[in-house]
């Protein structure tokens, strides 16, 4: 089969699933895949496909048909001004609130632009109106096959019919040639022609928590599972994370956190969760029949590693593009589930994890202690420990937040942010400064000497403005040395490494700060690291941290998930 072709019928296959019964399609060449796929799902009586000439007709007919029923309703058009055509009907869908689902095939990318037959500019055509536009990857190596269309599909399904913002969503579908198969397109059929997984849906609308006994009910569950897992991240708006414990607690289940989640002095949380989730074969072992993540997750692979290794995934995000960077939720639920009913008692499921995750934390606390260098690790541990419970950490979403998890004991108090909306390391120092002097007690940001030098602007402020109680911590490695963790650190790219992902600049940070009218101070070891700490000058400082060179610290970042993975038994 052709990769357009079996991308076609993974989409077909998944809007049947997802409730469609009826298609309207205007003829054409580049949408041949959909063409051919939705007529043999029409012969195999799977769907009703209506067929009209002129494509403004069919985007009208297919309102007309999901405004009646109530169900998302595709009209699929070849690429060109077929598509153009949809306009008034994806402006009448948008203002009617309509589940119109446009599916509009194109030309791939290195076709557009350059004088291609039937090649216009659709991306975003429809300008604000359609609820959700994805511009397809186009199907063949590498492309995510067909979890990602089938969770896209379950994505734009769910959208458009929003019961809070109904609408019409719009999928672009650039196909590659060939477009038709060598043989006739076999209907679409789960488990045959296209390996399918549960299409994801949404639970009630927004800020609901369900009662928990209807979330395990919709995922096809007699009873709630024992063996549950909550993978916690940085909270999207409306997320408590008292009722995450709750449910923790009722159903006796751990608690693996991201250090912006606000879970870390909960008797759930897992120390060195991130750790424990390193350990594959342990994880096999303990592989949870339900992960339940909460908010924005996605700080390391491992933890990616473990929420797909789960039987049963149920997102819980209030947002309308909801958090599930490895595509494998089936539910989405808007608010934290409420435990109901009477729950198994398994006690020695939750402690297997917590003990895995005291044997990791062990294995860092040995390793740092036993070790003569001075790096992020320490500092961040330093910090963790040694800040009061009104204080509040800001991190840098870089190599610190992980410094951060890695390191980080449960304790009480402690409000930890971050700006994780986009992850970038710009902006750091002002958005600390912001959230200083919005919060009671004191401060401290955590950033690496790159971010730090690119907001160092930030530092500026007239003399009338306030000084709120901040201390910018810098780990000062000269350079970015998470680059060090990653795949480009292999000894194949080192001619290049310095140059384009190290980037040294071996400036003197406290002079930075000294420019710009704010105290600074250097130190070089942990003794005097934790002695500086202890006595910051009032309002706005900064507190240098030259640790150790990129290499070493990502070597003994290598040697703590060694002996830590081998302690959990993974
Ligand atoms: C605005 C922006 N530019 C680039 C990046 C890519 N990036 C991610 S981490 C990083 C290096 C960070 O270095 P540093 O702040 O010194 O922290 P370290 O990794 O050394 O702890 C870069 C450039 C980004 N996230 N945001």
């Amino acid at each position: 089969m052709n990769p357009a072709t079996t991308q076609a019928q993974a989409m077909v296959e998944a809007l049947i699933d997802g409730g469609v019964t009826d298609a309207v399609l205007a003829p054409g060449s580049r949408s041949a895949p959909l063409a051919l796929t939705l007529a043999a799902a029409e012969r195999g009586g799977r769907l009703r496909l209506h067929v009209r000439i002129d494509e403004r007709s069919a985007g009208f007919l297919a309102l007309g048909l999901a405004k009646r029923s109530r169900r998302p309703v595709p009209v699929v058009t070849t690429s060109g001004t077929a598509v153009a055509n949809l306009l008034p009907a994806v402006v009448e869908a948008s203002h009617a609130g309509v589940p119109l689902v446009v599916l509009s095939a194109d030309r791939p990318p290195w076709l557009r632009g350059v004088g291609a037959s039937q090649t216009v500019d659709q991306l975003k055509i429809f300008g604000e109106y359609p609820r959700l536009f994805a511009e397809v990857a186009v199907a063949g190596e590498g492309a995510g096959g067909p979890r990602y269309w089938r969770s896209l599909v379950g994505r734009a399904l769910v959208r458009a019919a929003d019961p809070t913002d109904p609408g019409p969503v719009h999928l672009n579908l650039p196909f590659a040639e060939p477009l038709v198969p060598d043989t006739p397109v076999g209907e679409p059929a789960r488990g045959r022609a296209v390996p399918s997984s549960p299409l994801v849906q949404r639970l009630a609308g927004p800020a609901a928590s369900p009662p928990l006994s209807q979330v395990v009910r919709r995922l096809g569950l007699q009873e709630v599972p024992a063996r549950g897992l909550i993978v916690a991240g940085d909270p999207t708006p409306g997320l408590d994370p008292a009722a995450v414990v709750a449910l923790a607690d009722a159903c006796g289940w751990p608690i693996i956190a991201e250090p912006t989640a606000g879970l870390h002095g909960a008797a759930a949380w897992v120390p060195a969760g991130a750790l424990v989730a390193a350990g594959s074969a342990w994880v096999a072992e303990h592989a949870p029949d339900l992960v339940l993540t909460v908010g924005r997750v996605g700080l390391t692979r491992d933890q990616a590693a473990l929420v797909r290794s789960a039987r049963h995934h149920v997102a819980v995000d209030a947002g309308p593009r909801w958090a599930d960077p490895t595509r494998t939720a089936e539910l989405v639920v808007s608010g934290v589930p409420v435990a109901d009913e009477q729950l198994p008692d398994v006690p020695q499921w939750r402690a297997s994890w917590l003990a895995a995750g005291a044997r990791a934390a062990e294995q860092v606390d040995a390793v740092l202690d036993a070790e003569a260098m001075f790096s992020g690790l320490h500092a961040a541990r330093h910090v963790w420990r040694a800040l009061a419970v009104d204080a509040q950490l800001f991190v840098a979403a870089s190599w610190p937040i992980r410094q951060v998890q890695l390191t980080a004991q449960r304790r009480s108090g402690l409000r930890v942010l971050a700006n994780r909306g986009a992850n970038g390391i710009d902006g750091l120092i002002a958005t600390a400064w912001g959230a200083a002097v919005a919060h009671a007690g004191p401060t401290v940001a955590l950033l690496g000497d790159l971010a730090f030098l690119h907001d160092s602007n930030g530092l500026l402020a007239p003399d009338a403005e306030a000084r709120p109680p901040l201390r910018i911590v810098v780990l000062d490695n000269d350079g970015g040395g998470i680059f060090s963790q990653l795949e480009q650190a292999a000894p194949r790219f080192a001619a290049d490494f310095e140059r384009v992902f190290g980037t040294p600049h071996g400036l003197h940070l406290v002079g930075r700060s000294r420019l710009s009218g704010i105290p600074g101070r250097g130190v070089d070891d942990l003794d005097t690291f934790v002695e500086a700490f202890a006595d910051p000058p009032p309002g706005v400082s900064v507190l240098v941290a030259q640790v150790a060179d990129r290499a070493s610290e990502a070597d003994l970042l290598a040697r703590i998930r060694a002996e830590a993975i081998a302690a959990v038994g993974g």
